[in-house]
C-alpha cells in the first residue's frame, strides 16, 4: 500500500470575496507560524521506501525513478549530493524547477515551484520531462487527489506507478545510500556506516534543530522573542561545530558521513543568503577558520560543486519571500570562491 498521511496542520482558509466561499488552501513555509510568531515546520507526508528486494513495491531499478529538485533548496540538494557521490545520476534522472516561486494556478493565490517552458528560459532549470507538469504542485495533485500539505521539493517520483515515493530528504538519502548498490557506480561509499550510526543520528538531531531548520526559524520569526531564541541556539551550534572541526576533518570523525552532507547544504548558503536574508549576521562563516575551510573541503569533493548553483540559491531566497524582502532585490556579494585552497588535509592520517 502507498503510505500517505495528510499533514496535521493543513487547514481551511476563508476568503472574503464578492461571493464568500471557503477553499482548501495550498500552503507554503511562509504560513507555518505559531501564535507566538515562531516558525514551525510541518512533517513530510509521502513516506514510502525503495528497497533492494526485487519483490518490493518500490524496487531499486535503474531508470525507474526521478528526482525533482530545486537547486535553491538545501533539502533537495542533500539528495542531489547523494546522486553525485554514489554515482547514481545516470540511474536516477533529476530535474530542477525555476528558482523563484510563481503562481501555480489561476484559481487561487498559491505561490510555489514551477517548471520553465523551455530549457533556455532559466539555465539549470528544465521543463518536466515525465509528466509535462507546470508546477511541483501539479505533481502532488497527480499523485494524490486529496493532498492538502505543502508542495515541497525534493520529490522522488516513480515513473512506473506514476506517484511520489517519498518527499522527505532525510529518508531519500538513506535509500540512495544503501538500496541502489547493485547499480551505483560508487557502491562502496557508505555514508551511514553501522559503527557511526548512533553518533550520526545524535549530530543530525542538534544540527537539524539549531542549524538546518534554525536558520529558517531566525528568518521566518515574526516576533523578537522567537528570533532571539533561534539565533542564540544557532550560534551555540555553530561554535560547537567549529570546536569539533578544530580536532577532526569531518563532523563525526575523520571520514565523510551523512551528517557532513546535511550540515554542508546549510553552511554553503549561509554567508551568501542566510546572513542577510534570515538575519543570521552575528558572525559570518568565513570568520570561523575551521568551518570555512570545512565548507571548501566538502565543496571540492568530486561531484559536490555541481550540486551548488549559487545563482538559483540567491534568486530563490531573495526573490520568493516578499514578506521578508518585499522588493526582491538580490544583494551583490559576497561571491565567495569555495574552490580556493583549504587546510583540512592536515587531518588526513
Ligand atoms: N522535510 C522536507 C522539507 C523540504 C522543504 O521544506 N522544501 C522547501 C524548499 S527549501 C519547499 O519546497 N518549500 C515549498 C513551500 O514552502 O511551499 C525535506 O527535508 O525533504
Amino acid at each position: 500500500m502507498i503510505a500517505f498521511s495528510p499533514s496535521p496542520s493543513s487547514r481551511i482558509v476563508s476568503f472574503s470575496r464578492p461571493l464568500a466561499f471557503s477553499l482548501k488552501m495550498a500552503r507554503s513555509a511562509l504560513d507555518e507560524l505559531t501564535e507566538s510568531g515562531a516558525f514551525n515546520r510541518s512533517p513530510s507526508t509521502f513516506r514510502n521506501f525503495i528497497s533492494k528486494e526485487k519483490t518490493a513495491q518500490f524496487p531499486a531499478e535503474s531508470g525507474r525513478y526521478h528526482l525533482y529538485i530545486s537547486y535553491a533548496c538545501p533539502w533537495a540538494s542533500r539528495c542531489l549530493s547523494y546522486l553525485k557521490l554514489k554515482g547514481l545520476d545516470k540511474a536516477i534522472g533529476f530535474t530542477s524547477v525555476k528558482p523563484i516561486w510563481e503562481r501555480t494556478k489561476e484559481s487561487d493565490e498559491h505561490f510555489g515551484w514551477v517548471f520553465p517552458v523551455s530549457s533556455a528560459e532559466e539555465p539549470g532549470a528544465d521543463p518536466d520531462p515525465l509528466n509535462s507538469a507546470k508546477s511541483i504542485r501539479a505533481l502532488y495533485e497527480l499523485a494524490s487527489s486529496n493532498y492538502s500539505g505543502k508542495y515541497t521539493v525534493p520529490v522522488l517520483w516513480d515513473k512506473k506507478l506514476k506517484t511520489i515515493v517519498n518527499n522527505e530528504s532525510a529518508e531519500i538519502i538513506r535509500m540512495l545510500n544503501t538500496e541502489f548498490n547493485d547499480i551505483a557506480e560508487n557502491a562502496g561509499l557508505d555514508l551511514y556506516p553501522a559503527d557511526l550510526q548512533h553518533l550520526i543520528d545524535e549530530v543530525n538531531e542538534w544540527v537539524y534543530d539549531a542549524i538546518n531548520n534554525g536558520v529558517y526559524k531566525c528568518g521566518f520569526a515574526k516576533k523578537q522573542g522567537p528570533y532571539d531564541e533561534a539565533v542564540e541556539k544557532l550560534y551555540q551550534a555553530l561554535d560547537r561545530c567549529e570546536e569539533i572541526l578544530s580536532k577532526q576533518r569531518y563532523i563525526c570523525g575523520n571520514a565523510l558521513t551523512e551528517a557532513d552532507i546535511r550540515l554542508f547544504v546549510t553552511l554553503i548558503r549561509f554567508d551568501e543568503v542566510y546572513a542577510v536574508h534570515f538575519k543570521c549576521n552575528k558572525r559570518l562563516l568565513r570568520e570561523y577558520p575551521n568551518l570555512f575551510n570545512y565548507i571548501k573541503d566538502i565543496y571540492q569533493i568530486p561531484g559536490m560543486s555541481a550540486t551548488v548553483n549559487m545563482e538559483h540559491i540567491k534568486k530563490h531566497y531573495y526573490g520568493s519571500h516578499p514578506s521578508i524582502n518585499p522588493y526582491g532585490i538580490i544583494p551583490a556579494g559576497p561571491n565567495i570562491d569555495y574552490s580556493s585552497p583549504h587546510d583540512r588535509e592536515r587531518f588526513t592520517p
